[in-house]
Parts: structure tokens; sequence; C-alpha cells
């Protein structure tokens, strides 16, 4: 399927590559430390551009994306475009290498986004595609795959997980009240967006000021998407988190993970082990985590995306490390006035790095989106 006009084929090509980034979406967050990748297969008899073939990667990470397309498409696939979110795989895993496979289904163009920074693969999906003599067209929706892919990107770069700070703050700029427990900044149309971001990330990370001030849950609580939580971690040096905190409610659905110092009293975390509750043992350097080895230990872990939600000492010593990839920030219309707790970020004041992605609007509160490229540290 290549058009004469290569304008309007360009396109198409992007057309076809939003919709495999959609696709790809689709199980975001739930591919352990594989990327969610899409595929889309399209054919042209001369009739105009047809869909034979739609995948994404499978829950846990196999099959790969190329595999599902390719099965739906059989015969159909013989002459057509594969649409790739990222660069196909070239080496042996559960089943032969994706390249290959796209080769012998004889798909003859193979448009790709993102290339892969696996060692296994870094460059040899694509040699392999053009050593058969296909046609291959590289990095179109580049940018909006490396923002889809960042947590893959950033873990298999800099060996810690993608950090996504999320703040949400009132209209004079506070993030709470001390000792007020949960305050609401934002409305409905937030929360529920919040959520949603949630149920994308391997896990959500808090301070544990945060969590004896609210008592959060930090579980997705949407409907259709109640088992998407992920794991919650609690950064907890000094071990205050008491045993009847929300977070162990649920602890056998969404695991628990508690960041205490290596010499944490060892009565009190076999208690919580008996609970279900998981450890991480950390550096901790004048009552400060070592955050660098803890993101660290975490991608270890197999997550690739970490969702901050405070509190304000946790941002700032994250931003102060340079350790965060993306910033998300809600400003909601409440005052909160004396007394309130002041955001360590806000709109105004972005640390140098960052670009902004979007700006957005859900119900009353405004929102909007930085990121720090990948080279930038
Ligand atoms: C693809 N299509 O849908 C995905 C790919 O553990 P394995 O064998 O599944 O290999 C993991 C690697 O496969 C991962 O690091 C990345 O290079 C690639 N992921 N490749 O062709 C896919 N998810
Ligand atoms: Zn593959």
């Amino acid at each position: 399927m290549t058009s004469a006009d290569p304008v309007a084929q360009e396109a198409l090509d992007r057309r076809y590559m939003a919709a495999a980034l959609r696709l790809a979406r689709r199980n975001a967050g739930r591919t352990g430390t594989n990327p969610s990748v899409g595929t889309i297969i399209v054919r042209d008899d001369g009739s105009g551009p047809m869909i034979v073939g739609t995948g994404v990667t499978a829950i846990g990470g196999r099959p790969h994306a190329e595999t599902e397309a390719l099965a739906e498409a059989g015969e159909l696939a013989r002459g057509a475009t594969a649409y790739v979110t990222l660069e196909p795989c070239a080496h042996h895993g559960r089943t032969p290498p994706c390249a290959e496979a796209l080769v012998r289904a004889g798909i003859t163009r193979v448009v790709g986004a993102a290339s892969d920074p696996d060692s296994r693969v870094s460059g040899k999906g694509y040699a392999i595609l053009r050593t058969a003599g296909l046609t291959v067209t590289e990095r179109v929706l580049a940018d909006e795959a490396a923002d889809h892919l960042a947590g893959y990107l950033i873990r298999s770069v800099k060996k810690r997980p993608e950090v996504i700070l999320k703040m949400a703050y009132s209209a004079d700029r506070k993030i709470g009240r001390g000792g007020a427990g949960q305050v609401a900044i934002t409305g409905e149309v937030s929360r529920r967006i919040v959520h949603m971001m949630r149920a994308e990330a391997d896990a959500i990370l808090v301070g544990i000021g945060t969590a004896l001030e609210d008592d959060p849950a930090l579980t997705v609580r949407l409907p259709g998407l109640e088992n998407r939580s992920p794991v919650r971690i609690v950064l907890d040096s000094r071990f205050r988190l008491p045993a009847d905190a929300k977070l162990l409610a649920d602890i056998e659905r969404v695991p628990l993970y508690l960041v205490v110092g290596h010499d944490a009293d060892p009565q009190k975390r076999a208690a919580f082990e008996r609970l279900g509750v998981r450890f991480i043992g950390a550096e901790i350097h004048d009552g400060h985590i070592a955050l660098p080895e803890l993101l660290e230990d975490i991608a270890a872990l197999g997550m690739t995306s970490l969702f901050v939600e405070g509190g304000a000492a946790v941002a700032k010593s994250l931003l102060e490390d340079e350790l965060v990839d993306r910033i998300v920030l809600f400003q909601g219309e409440v005052e909160i006035g004396e007394g309130g707790i002041a955001t360590p970020v806000d709109a105004a004041h972005i640390p140098a790095g960052f670009r902004k992605l979007r700006d957005m609007r859900f119900g009353d509160d405004s929102c909007a989106e930085w990121i720090r490229d990948i080279e930038a540290g």
C-alpha cells in the first residue's frame, strides 16, 4: 500500500500510526517491563486502504502486538503495510522475532514510530526488514510514541522508572492545610482523570506525611477499571504507618510496599509482613531516603512508571534531585487561605528543562502537563 502522492501517503501514515498509538494505550500499565505496543495492518487492493489486522501487546507482555495483528490478518497480510508503534523485535522469545514474522507473512512495507533501545533489538529489527526487501519508514509520530513509551524508554536508558509528579493546588496555590486531613481542592472530573492516570502507571508513590494526613486508599475506583489499581509505595523512613491505615485494607488485591530504613524495627516489620505488607529497604541520610538508589530498586522490581501523588516534601526532594520526568498540575477554584501548605511547584514556576505538552480543563479545574526530554539529564 503506497500511494503515488507522497503528501497523501504521509497523511495516511500519520493517521494509521495515531490509531496504532491509541490501541497501544489500551494495555498501558499492564504489560510488565514490556512496553505496550500497537500494530495495525492495512492493505489496499485498489479500492482504498482497509484495516485487516490489529494487535496490542498482551497483558503480561506476551504475545507481542505483531503476533496478534498478523494472526488476525492471515493471508490478507500479503502485500500489506504494518504500522508499529515500536521497532519490531529481533530476538527469540516465546515466539520467533516479530521482524521475521512480518517478513514471513508477506508484509511489504513497515511504518514505525519509536526505535527500541533494548540491546537485543536496537536497529536490528528494522535491519531484518530492509535486508528482506521491505520498505521501512521510521519515526512517524515519533514524539507521540516517545511520550506514550516514556516509562519503557526511561527504564531502558536510565535504569529507573519514569517519575510522574502530580500535584493539585488551590486558587491560592496551597495543597492542603496541615492537620485538616484530606481537603477537596479539585472537582469530580479531575478526580476521575487522576484515577485514569493511576490506572496507566505501574506504581503510585506518596510520602508518609500524606499517608498519615489523608489516610488515602490510592486505588483506582472507576467503573470498569476497578481491577486496574497499580501497587502502592509509601516512603516511610521512620516506619510510622499505623496498621489500621486504609492502605492496608485492600492489600491482597492491591500490593503495598513500605520503604523503610535497613535498620527498621524487625518485630514491627515481621508483624506488617504477616498482614501482607512488602518492604523495600533504603539508605537513609539525615532522615532522607536516598532517592536515586531507591528508584533503581523500584525499576529492578519491574516497574517502569511511578505516579507520585505527594506530599510537598517528596515532590521537593524529587525535583531537587532532578528525578522528575513529567509534571501534571491541577488547579482548582477553592481558596485555602491562612494556614495552607504552599505547593512546591506551580504552573508559573516549572523547573528548567521541561516543556509544556498540553493544557486541559476538567470542569472548573485547569490542568497542564510538562515533560522533560529523556536526553536531558
Ligand atoms: C515487539 N512487539 O509488542 C513488544 C516488544 O520478554 P520478551 O521476549 O517479550 O521481550 C521483551 C522485549 O520485547 C522488550 O524489551 C522490547 O524490546 C520488545 N517489546 N516488541 O516486537 C511488542 N512489546
Ligand atoms: Zn516482538
